[in-house]
């Protein structure tokens, strides 16, 4: 397999930590063994934990204010991929990308495919952009996409959603990910109800050209572009919409797209509930959207999030295999050190929520034993499952320590070289 980082640094490294992992990991066992939780098969399932990649996501984001790239970003989908492939060497987590047209768009899409191949790298759902105008578009997205009231509009987004599903197949992707900027800005602006049915009749025409194993996931927003109303505004609307278009279309939870405080974990639950739930966009955020780095201001509520997948799991819920990607903004970071660092805390909520007994919480539920049915969920939450999560990499081939390996590899610095950064590029928003 093609590989970005070098072989030979990374066992160095992985020698320096192993017996130190050996010792922390026969700890754990032991203490896990106690509560007759098997280590083996958390390491096992650690393994197999995979989470999609963005490819927007290794450039770093921005605000409306202003973007301040770093030295040796990625400039196209080839340098992108690059550098999920260093993502997934590091972290043994990632071995999918999930691209975003017209900016991932290619000539030749079998050259892609193969290039990734040879990194070992997965294409998986494909996003469509129609919240923005290109060059020479022949008719604007100012007033909204799939719901706006000129017909021109309207059916240039669906066009351009029907040449994303044909882009995603020639990559090997199975589904499509819908999120348009549409709204309003000013109360009376925009008439809800004819405004959702345009929405609808538009989705109907983009889901009438999902082959047959495609699945199309709706992602809801509260906010922004439009300030005052989204037209997929919470998860009420976006199961209305994913129910009225048919069972190949599910819902998308983004955890940054919700008011603050909302119980996503709960939405999580009735999406299952109704086999609705098509995937996620992890990230976290104090605000408002994808602001902040997976797991890194509320770890609980992600926790929280993976119990309930868990359980769902657990129970063999019918039609549940949602697809986990991260979706955040890298203001401040090395996006590869962010999405490396985040893939594995998703990793790790997944792992504290098998550690959950489902059976001792379902008899604390039935016997209305509040305290002990949290302190099941909290104690679990409270275990420091790194040495598993490690020790996973490294049974992999990857990175016990991805941070360390990735900063002593040089890998962005030589980027800085290899990639001269367009003197254009420092605008607002993300790219
Ligand atoms: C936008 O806020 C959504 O989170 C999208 O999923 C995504 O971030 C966007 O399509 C990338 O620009
Ligand atoms: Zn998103
Ligand atoms: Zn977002």
């Amino acid at each position: 397999m093609l590989r970005r980082i070098d072989k030979v640094l990374l066992e160095q490294e992985n020698n320096l930590l192993k017996n130190d992992l050996d010792a922390d990991y026969a700890a754990l066992g032991e203490k896990l063994a106690r509560s007759d939780v098997d280590i083996e098969l958390l390491t096992q399932a650690a393994g197999k934990f995979q989470i999609a990649v963005p490819s927007w996501g290794t450039g770093t984001g921005g605000t409306r204010f202003a973007r301040f790239p770093g030295e040796g970003e990625p400039r196209n989908i080839w340098e992108k991929l690059e550098d999920c492939a260093v993502i997934n060497e590091l972290s043994g987590c990632t071995d999918s990308v999930s691209p975003h047209f017209p900016w991932d768009k290619v000539s030749d899409f079998s050259e892609l495919k193969e290039k990734a191949d040879a990194y070992g790298i997965k294409w998986v759902s494909v996003n469509s952009n129609t919240f923005q105008d290109q060059t020479g578009q022949t008719a604007s997205y100012k007033y909204g996409s799939l719901s706006n009231t000129q017909k021109a509009s309207r059916e240039l987004a669906i066009a351009h959603n029907l040449d994303c599903i044909e882009y995603g197949q020639k990559l090997g992707a199975k589904s499509l990910t819908v999120w348009v900027g549409d709204g309003s800005n000013h109360p009376g602006q925009q008439h809800f109800q004819r405004a959702f049915e345009r929405y609808l009749a538009s989705m109907e025409e983009i889901y009438k050209g999902l082959p047959d194993d495609w699945e199309m996931h709706i992602e809801h927003k509260m906010f922004e572009p439009a300030f005052y109303s989204t037209i997929i505004q919470d998860w009420g609307s976006n199961i209305l919409a994913a129910m009225q278009l048919g069972p190949k279309c599910k819902s998308l939870v983004d955890l940054g797209h919700h008011a603050p405080n909302t119980n996503i974990e709960m939405i999580v639950s009735r999406l299952i509930q109704f086999k609705k739930l098509g995937g996620f966009h992890f990230n976290d955020s104090k605000y408002g959207d994808d602001d902040l780095d997976s797991g890194s201001l509320h770890p609980y509520q992600q926790f929280l999030i993976f119990n309930e997948l868990v359980d769902a799991e657990y129970r063999q819920q019918e039609a549940f295999g949602p697809a986990y990607m991260l979706d955040q903004s890298h203001n401040v970071t090395d996006p590869a050190e962010s999405l490396i660092n985040s893939a594995i805390e998703v990793q790790r909520s997944y792992v504290k929520a098998l550690i959950v007994d489902r059976e001792k919480l379902y008899g604390y539920q039935d016997e209305n034993d509040a305290l002990m049915a949290s302190l099941e969920l909290k104690n679990a939450f409270n275990l420091d499952v790194s040495p598993i999560l490690a020790m996973a990499r490294l049974r992999k081939g990857a990175a016990i320590d991805p941070l360390a390996v990735y900063r002593k590899s040089n890998y962005r610095e030589n980027m800085a070289k290899e990639r001269p950064r367009d003197p254009n590029a420092t605008g607002s928003g993300i790219v």
